[in-house]
């Protein structure tokens, strides 16, 4: 691919924006600009590949095509089924999958079909069946209040928010929790470990329909085989959650016990973490849950993004190829190498180090709160998001954490000697971060006080650590 096609092909695009509205096209331009000059450690972010990007910016964008592929509720769909057919394929192929379903527009979307294919093949309900086979008018005033109450009852088990499991896997701010029963599972206090016989005693005590795996914040492996075997036992469904470390299974890095795919009944994703897609979901599952998770859409989803689909076609055909794995062991080289640098440092990190792709900085040591340690860090040119700790004193919205993630760095090109540099300017800037008060005297959640002469030097070698690593190379707006 000649790099300048690539040039071409966004100056183009840009051209064709900004000649109807130049603030897009300028945000656009700006855009990039702020992507290439940050640090951006953000462990849910990445780069997709321009042949990515531009597969999602065209006139797939304009077609309606509900249903699925060969079945659909328009006419019309046949260049849509191409891409669908093809995305399905490559999704398939690269993690070893009985189906897959490539329509969901996000990683709760992708959820949500998978609840919804779960408690329809699993709750016991005559009213369900008769919905399900199209019976609906059928349907007495007693039925749909005896279908809702059996929907309505069922149980979820997941992993705690604070340790890092997920607002959808049952979480009452999230719709999950309004649908299902959920309990939670936690980690261990000591280890800040998963204590899979804890699991399997809640699992005992809670009868869940589904056992939830998965998790955002959580920076080691998950044993999927243990989880399926708990899961066994109890009678539930098990589901899990890959979002984060879909790249890694992708890439070969977690395999045998710590590939979700062979173990569970249905998997979600996202497909723009490490897997460096587009920003959408997908679902793969055992052939039993396949009918299911296919009435996504309409059950579930607005209308497929077509022009996404498309996009997740090329990039699932991306991480097919050999140099994808490379990419993927590089991840979570570059992590342990951030971890080792922070820790050496004196930094405390939940589970005292990682084996994914993410490390989580426990920043109560350094005296602040996350979102203090957020701010100051952006303040540096480092890109961060504050996260909860197990037990978080400070709660979701302050909370005790920063989360850092690797895939992003590591797709630029930074190896493990940047990550080391990276963990020296990390905790360059916390330990010179002071919490600050409010008005009343009494310490603030939010304030503090970094100099502006420090913050501006350590954005300067922020910025001179990615200068060899230039972020879309072969893209040229000027
Ligand atoms: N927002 C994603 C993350 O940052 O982990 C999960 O939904």
């Amino acid at each position: 691919m000649s790099r300048n096609a690539e040039s071409t092909a966004f100056r183009s695009a840009l051209e064709v924006i900004r000649a109807v509205e130049p603030r897009v096209a300028d945000a656009i331009g700006a855009e990039l600009t702020d992507q290439r000059e940050s640090l951006k450690l953000i462990a849910s972010e990445n780069y997709a590949s321009p042949a990515t990007l531009l597969a999602m910016g065209n006139w797939f964008s304009d077609k309606y095509a509900e249903g699925t592929v060969g079945r659909r509720f328009y006419a019309g769909c046949q260049n849509v089924d191409t891409v669908e057919a093809l995305a399905a394929e490559h999704a398939r192929e690269l993690f070893g999958a009985a189906h897959a379903y490539v329509q969901p527009h996000s990683g709760i979307d992708a959820n949500l079909v998978a609840f919804w294919a779960v408690l329809a093949d699993r709750v016991e309900s005559p009213a369900l069946k008769k919905a399900q086979v199209r019976q609906v008018n059928d349907l007495t005033e007693a039925d749909w209040f005896a279908l809702r109450r059996e929907l309505g009852n069922q149980r979820m088990l997941g992993m705690s928010l604070d340790a890092g499991g997920h607002l959808t896997h049952g979480f009452r701010p999230n719709i999950s929790g309004k649908m299902f029963d959920q309990r939670s599972y936690g980690t261990d206090p000591a280890t800040g470990l998963i204590d899979y016989d804890r699991v399997a005693e809640a699992a005992r005590e809670f009868k869940p329909l589904i056992l939830v795996g998965g998790y955002s914040a959580y920076p080691r492996k998950v044993n999927f085989r243990i989880l399926r075997e708990i899961a066994d036992s109890v009678g539930a469904t098990f589901m899990v959650d890959m979002a984060h470390f879909a790249g890694l299974v992708a890439g070969k890095v977690f395999t045998g016990d710590f590939d979700p795919v062979p173990h569970a009944h249905i998997v979600t994703t996202t497909t723009h973490k490490s897997l460096r897609g587009p920003r959408g979901g997908m679902v793969l599952c055992q052939p039993e849950l396949a009918d299911q998770v296919d009435r996504g859409c309409p059950m579930v989803l607005g209308g497929p993004l077509p022009h996404v689909m498309a996009a997740k076609a090329v990039a699932l055909a991306e991480a097919r190829r050999p140099d994808f794995a490379d990419y993927a062991q590089r991840i979570v080289d570059n992590a342990r190498a951030l971890a080792e640098g922070l820790l050496s440092r004196g930094a405390t990190l939940v589970t005292g180090g990682t084996d994914n792709h993410l490390v989580l900085i426990d920043v109560s040591g350094y005296g602040l709160t996350g979102r203090q340690a957020e701010q100051a860090l952006l303040d540096s040119g480092i890109v961060t998001n504050r996260n909860s700790v197990p037990q978080d004193p400070n709660g979701a919205w302050y909370t005790s954490g920063i989360r850092v993630g690797t895939p992003a760095l590591t797709t630029r090109g930074l190896g493990t000697a940047e990550m080391d540099q990276t963990a020296e300017l990390i905790h360059t800037v916390l330990t010179q971060t002071t919490a600050g008060a409010n008005a009343d005297g009494t310490p603030s959640k939010a304030k503090y006080t970094l100099d502006a002469g420090l913050a501006d030097k350590i954005a300067r070698q922020a910025t001179d650590l990615l200068a060899t690593y230039p972020l879309y190379p072969g893209i040229d707006l000027s």
